[in-house]
């Protein structure tokens, strides 16, 4: 070695002892959130020879220690000049001492020194958790948690599986050592990710985290629009047995555009070839979609998709075959056609078997492939308000619904003094309808010369409304204090038109000053034309003004409840019922028997009377009128349904 650099090393090592500095120690003494792999450095001091490191998390070990005594706290025993040290990966979220003495006999004692390490965890992911329409080309991103900026990443679509993950997993993405990487992903899916942060001692688990990638909007398959007349969709489209198919046109039996229609004379099937797409669950679609509307109930219908020799079959159930009359969305979950390849599906036929003696056709419209999608029929447990995400309104909402269960009704009969008026559709002629509860609420009909009588009435005569008057009260009588309830017997046409659709709905409210429409906070219950099979039904319409509820029942059921805010009440007028207050609006058709106003919101009990008179008894489920959801469908809303929604939170889960 050259003689003046051997000097220039030992002056400068000699020379570091006897330096003066004034930096503080790092961390700072009681600094919190420091990386849980610190560099600790301090100053070094006059006439030191030795840098004895001592950190722990017991103060009076790290306070007493000595090179003698170590006490399991002294780290390092550094030579003069040399002023920093890394203690390795200490524990996350922990408070530490530590103490640098300036010679090894301890002499020379340095002061106690703390700080508490972070969590060591990753943070500031981007896209943050629960983040939805994720794009394929996003930069994911986070801050390190560890001084080292070495990372271990997983992405899945598990929850569990990413939680648990190690780096033999094929969730594992590999080592990261920049905090940002592009992974590949697909369209429409929940993903789970987590980073962890390593350190040559170990590594510190990541938070999982979720996002949503962004959806892929509907395939379509056919939707029957191409075509200009029956002989070109036969191109596309063949059929077997005793079906014949026709290009539909006629916009009141199409779902959008044109459609095609089956007309059967025996069961046969309706075959597509479909025209080749590659993967049917390339871009994140996962169901199959069509529209269907039939005149009469269907007692099966499957769709079978074809592929290299092979078949899957899938068919519809329960009110989906019965709804017949209506356009209805048929949806296949894609994962349901096991055991072909759906990455190369040939042709889907489908087959139908109408229920025997059915007259009349089937319409078919509007085939797609669906990326997963918030869809009632499927919404994820602890979803009470529908929006196929569970957070802070569903627990609202479950809040209020807390212990309320599926419950036994009995009949009891209504106070007889709240009864205001009563109308028995008796008179089978003329205008006017006499109040037989005795306070001379008489009622008439409100087009003279368009009264309907019927005797076919449900009990004795009826008033058969055709669509064009209703009756009205003139009286006041829907009281304003307590709240009513209508109670009413009514029998509607047995046949629904093609597309139709109808609702009960109650509403109140006050007319608006300007516009002369009326503020309705009303609560509706879509009707099914199985509603309408029966003939006679009962329905009870009630305003509970202390309970800030509008409720409806069918035949005792409480069909549709909905809480309102009563603010403002009318002072009381005309009521006017089977039409519109005005000219605009819907007229009720059908027959309509027994009517009877009470001045007080009746209870369940009471309209179970009215319906099926005493002694009787009828099960309320607890859903959907009385809750909306029960997560864990046992008929009571309370923990375990709490649990449903914790399980969940803050996740958007689509179907399938
Ligand atoms: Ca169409
Ligand atoms: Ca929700
Ligand atoms: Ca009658
Ligand atoms: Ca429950």
């Amino acid at each position: 070695m050259n003689i003046k650099l051997a000097f220039l090393i030992a002056f400068l090592a000699v020379s570091a002892c006897f330096l003066r500095a004034a930096t503080l120690p790092e961390p700072q003494n009681g600094q919190s959130g420091v990386f849980p792999d610190p560099l600790l450095s301090w100053t070094q001091q006059l006439n030191a020879t030795a840098n004895i490191v001592y950190i722990g998390t017991n103060l009076l070990d790290v306070q007493t220690a000595t090179p003698g005594d170590p006490r399991g706290v002294l780290a390092a025993s550094l030579p003069c000049g040399v002023t920093e040290y890394e203690p390795g990966l200490l524990v996350p979220e922990t408070l530490y001492y530590w103490r640098v003495d300036h010679d090894p006999d301890g002499v020379e004692k340095g002061q106690i020194w703390s700080f508490t390490t972070s969590s060591g965890k990753t943070v500031s992911h981007y896209p943050a958790d629960g983040a939805a329409g994720v794009d394929m080309d996003t930069a994911f991103r986070w801050r390190n948690g560890l001084r080292s900026l070495l990372f271990d990443v997983y992405l899945g679509y598990d929850y569990e599986q990413v939680l648990t993950a190690g780096t033999t997993s094929k969730y594992y993405l590999g080592r990261n050592e920049s905090g940002i990487m592009f992974p590949e992903f697909k369209l429409s899916k929940t993903y789970y990710w987590r980073v962890d942060s390593v350190h040559p001692d170990g590594l510190i688990s990541g938070n999982v985290l979720t996002f949503t990638s962004l959806m892929a909007s509907e395939i379509v398959l056919e939707n029957f629009n191409g075509y200009s007349n029956s002989a070109e969709l036969k191109t596309e489209w063949a059929v077997s047995g005793g079906f014949d198919i026709a290009l539909e046109t006629d916009p009141a039996k199409t779902y959008q555009g044109n459609a095609m229609r089956i007309t059967k004379s025996d069961a046969g099937s309706a075959v597509l070839t479909v025209s080749p797409i590659p993967d049917w669950k390339e871009g994140g679609t996962s169901s199959l979609s069509f529209w269907l509307m039939s005149d009469y109930n269907l007692s099966a219908l499957h769709v079978t998709l074809h592929s290299n020799g092979d078949y899957a079959r899938q068919r519809i159930t329960g009110s989906q075959q019965r709804a017949a009359g209506w356009w209805r969305q048929i949806v296949f979950d894609l994962e349901g056609f096991s055991g072909i390849d759906l990455e190369d599906v040939e042709s889907m036929d489908i087959t139908f078997t109408p229920i025997s003696e059915a007259q009349g056709d089937v319409w078919i419209d509007h085939i797609t492939l669906q990326p997963p999608r918030c869809i009632q029929e499927y919404l994820p447990a602890g979803d009470f308000n529908g929006d196929c995400r569970i957070d802070i309104k569903d627990m609202m909402l479950f809040s209020q619904k807390w212990l309320e269960q599926d419950r036994t009704v009995y009949s009891s009969s209504p106070a007889v003094e709240n009864l205001t008026a009563y109308y028995s559709f008796d008179e089978g002629s003329g205008i006017i309808l006499n109040d037989l509860s005795g306070n001379g609420n008489t009622a008439v009909v409100d087009m003279p010369g368009s009264n309907n009588w019927s005797l076919n009435g449900y009990s004795g005569g009826c008033m058969n409304f055709d669509g064009t008057f209703g009756i009205s009260i003139l009286n006041p009588v829907l009281s304003s204090e307590h709240g009513f309830t209508v109670s009413m017997w009514v029998q509607t046409q047995d046949s629904f038109p093609a597309g139709g659709s109808a609702a009960v709905e109650m509403g109140t409210g006050s007319p608006d000053q300007d516009t002369g429409d009326f503020s309705w906070q009303s609560t509706q219950y879509q009707t099914r034309q199985s509603d309408f099979f029966d003939g006679w039904a009962h329905y009870a319409f009630v305003k509970d003004i202390s309970r800030q509820r509008l409720s409806i029942y069918r035949d005792g059921l409480l069909l549709s409840q909905k809480s309102v805010e009563i603010t403002e009440e009318p002072a009381g007028g005309q009521t006017r019922i089977g039409a519109p207050i005005g000219t605009e609006g819907e007229f009720f058709i059908g027959c309509m028997d027994e009517l009877r106003i009470y001045s007080a919101p009746l209870s369940q009990s009471e309209i179970l009377w009215l319906f099926a008179g005493s002694g009787e008894e009828l099960l309320q489920p607890l859903t959907p009128a009385v809750s909306p959801a029960d997560p864990n469908k046992d008929g009571i809303i309370d923990l375990l349904d709490f649990a449903q929604i914790i399980k969940n939170w803050n996740r958007q889960i689509f179907w399938p």
